[in-house]
């Protein structure tokens, strides 16, 4: 095979067709390029097309057009809908002498829901046809499209018998081509899977449209939902070797070491980790005019995205039932795993009998199961499904704290950009100016940079300083809090990072200060009644003569009455009482006497045993163990075996 040089100088365009059974698809596909689409040997035996077909058309100036042809038999839309999710320009294809049937009809709504504009009409069969019922025909077609994406498409008619209007609709087909702009260049490679084959001596072959971006000989790829890496061996565009390839043109890829038996159509490549597989889709769906009935809510139904086909149920967000004709927020869940951006369009069928109801566009993917006539929830999908790109980045933003699940909780331009489905370069800009603007705030946590939006950072100083304030009113005579507790007391779900954020700019702007580890508001010190201040040089004095033989807090109480419970943490906060283990306090000067006590025992006999500290120290065993497990959680001491050495 000839390799050529491959290039992305001009538009890349696929081209579709669209129409009912026998209008003559397959046949004037065949008089544009010469190549029969119909490959499978029951196509040929029963004279029609089943799965989708491929061809090329030549241009001027070399340029080579991928077709594909699409079946019109009503059994097999599914297989039309496979491909005609990813073409540019369609030929809306109708037949003179039965005019509009059935599929004319289903495909035009298709075609409508996929936001296709491009294409012209091929009305085929002119040979069989007086002049007359030909503009009968063709008023009923002009009515038909009125409203629709194909409103203003021309209607060419054409005999694939007698040859005439062929070159008309070469010509057509070269002027719509000059009007479209495809340059999206700002996405990443995706190429969902159409085929998976064989090839001997090659191995695995998949082939689809390229969605975006642009893949090369050698780059690495993997394969969603199944997130099997594979490296690219080689690349075929419309029948020829290139070394790379571009978005909006069909490919064939070989993939090194992959087994074709285990890659299905709907699956899709990527650059690895890019996509993210889900079973829920949010989604902004609109119901054709002439759906039979309105769709309820928690209708199974048939999801077709890009060449993937799942069975699923749509979730009404704001309503019990869709009328034909109407558009609501909705989310889909799915019972297989598919992948998707956001702004990928889909068609729904009805489950059973299978008829196209109605279709829209992914608003994100990265989302879990949503509660019905939630308004806010409902405010956010409208800015998705309706704002402009920093309104939507915004919202990407608003939503990453809020949202629990596993989602990241630092935002990279990354994150970003692959959430709104934007280049890097556009997701940086539009971040940096929401950082001008102050609506996002930039921090520099732990040597990175993060940045959250101004109401997060706000809402939750607001609540520290409210926490703490109620933390102050329940411990008067403690110092303050520490930042663990903190988080425990705001709940779990807030992200640390926006708490640490949020605890450094209040430290900054001296709202809030830390001493010995503990945090407070900053105009907040310890009052001291004169009545406890009184009570506390007693109870000290209690603890200072009993040494090492403390009194319980009990006896403390029966002594001085229950208000001394917050003296006695008034003194541990001072440490002038130090705390060994719950409810057991020794004065600070008797535990340094201890302490230098067992060094200088240590030091003159070697390691010491319980009973000989018990002996040394002339306190009971109630009182040793404690003591020694408190040095040894001190680093004074270390347990070996049954006794303790100096660290
Ligand atoms: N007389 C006449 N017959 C045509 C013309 N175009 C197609 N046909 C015939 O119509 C029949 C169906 O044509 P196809 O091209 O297979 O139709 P199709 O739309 O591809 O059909 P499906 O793929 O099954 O939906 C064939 O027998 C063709 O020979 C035409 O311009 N004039
Ligand atoms: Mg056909």
């Amino acid at each position: 095979m000839e390799q050529s040089t491959n290039t992305r100088q001009v538009e890349h365009i696929i081209i579709g067709t669209a129409g009912h059974i026998d209008h003559g698809k397959t046949s004037l596909v065949k008089a544009l390029t010469g190549i029969d689409t119909d490959r499978l040997p029951e196509e040929k035996q029963r004279g029609m097309t089943i799965d989708l077909g491929y061809a090329y058309l030549d241009l001027d100036l070399g340029q080579r057009v991928s077709i594909v042809d699409v079946p019109g038999h009503e059994r097999f839309v599914k297989n039309m809908l496979a491909g005609a999710t990813s073409i540019n320009l369609v030929l809306f294809v109708i037949a003179a002498d039965d005019g509009i049937m059935p599929q004319t009809i289903e495909h035009l709504e298709i075609i409508n829901l996929l936001g296709i504009r491009h294409g012209l009409v091929a009305l085929t069969k002119k040979d069989l046809v007086t002049d007359e019922w030909l503009a009968i025909v063709q008023e009923d077609i002009k009515n038909i499209l009125k409203g629709t994406s194909l409103e203003d498409a021309p209607i060419v008619p054409v005999s694939t018998v007698t040859g005439e209007g062929i070159e008309t609709c070469k010509t057509i087909i070269k002027n719509l081509i000059a009007q479209i702009k495809t340059h999206d260049d700002v996405r990443v490679f995706r190429l969902p899977i159409d085929r998976s084959f064989t090839i001997a001596g090659y191995g695995c072959v998949v082939t689809g449209p390229i969605m975006g971006g642009q893949i090369s000989v050698e780059d690495e790829v993997e394969i969603f939902p199944i997130k099997e890496i594979v490296r690219i061996r080689g690349i075929e565009v419309t029948g020829e070797r290139v070394d790379t390839a571009f978005a909006g043109q069909r490919a064939a890829v070989n993939l090194a070491g992959a087994k074709s038996s285990e890659i299905k159509r709907g699956y899709e490549l990527s650059i690895p980790g890019y996509l993210q597989p889900t079973k829920i889709v949010d989604a902004s769906l609109r119901l054709i005019k002439n759906a039979k009935t309105p769709l309820k809510n928690r209708a199974r139904i048939r999801f077709h995205m890009n060449t993937s086909e799942v069975m699923g149920r749509v979730i009404l967000l704001d309503r019990e039932q869709l009328n034909p004709g109407e558009e609501a927020l909705c989310q889909f869940l799915l019972e297989n795993l598919i992948t998707t951006e956001r702004e990928d369009r889909f068609i729904i069928r009805s489950y059973s009998p299978a008829h196209t109801i109605g279709g829209g566009r992914a608003l994100r993917y990265n989302t879990m199961r949503l509660k019905r006539f939630k308004e806010e929830t409902l405010k956010t999908l409208k800015i998705l499904a309706g704002g402009n790109l920093s309104e939507i980045v915004e919202q990407v933003y608003l939503n990453n704290v809020v949202r629990r699940g596993e989602r990241p909780f630092t935002l990279t331009i990354d994150d970003v950009s692959r959430q709104v489905n934007i280049h890097p370069s556009v997701a940086e800009k539009i971040i940096a100016d929401f950082v001008r603007k102050g609506v996002f705030m930039k921090f520099s946590v732990e040597g990175k940079n993060v940045i959250f939006h101004k109401t997060h950072v706000l809402s939750l100083k607001e609540r520290i300083l409210n926490e703490l304030r109620k933390f102050h009113k329940d411990n008067p005579l403690k110092m303050g809090t520490d930042e663990t507790h903190l988080k425990t007391l705001l709940g779990k779900n807030i992200n640390p990072l926006l708490i640490t954020t949020a605890l450094s700019s209040l430290r900054n702007e001296k709202a809030v200060k830390v001493t010995d580890n503990k945090l407070s508001l900053a105009n907040f010190k310890i009052e001291v009644s004169t009545q406890d201040k009184g009570m506390a040089e007693k109870i000290e004095g209690l603890f200072l003569k009993a040494g090492f033989a403390p009194p319980s807090m009990e006896e403390v109480c029966v002594k001085f009455g229950a208000s001394s419970k917050t003296v006695i943490s008034l003194l541990t906060e001072q440490k002038k009482l130090i705390e060994v283990e719950k409810g057991l306090c020794f004065h600070a000067t008797a535990l340094e006497k201890l302490k230098e006590n067992v060094k200088e025992y240590i030091l003159k006999h070697g390691p010491i045993s319980v009973a000989q500290f018990r002996d040394l120290t002339k306190t009971t065993r109630k009182y040793a163990v404690p003591l020694l497990e408190y040095f040894d959680s001190t680093h004074f001491t270390k347990r070996t075996g049954d006794v303790r050495i100096l660290l």
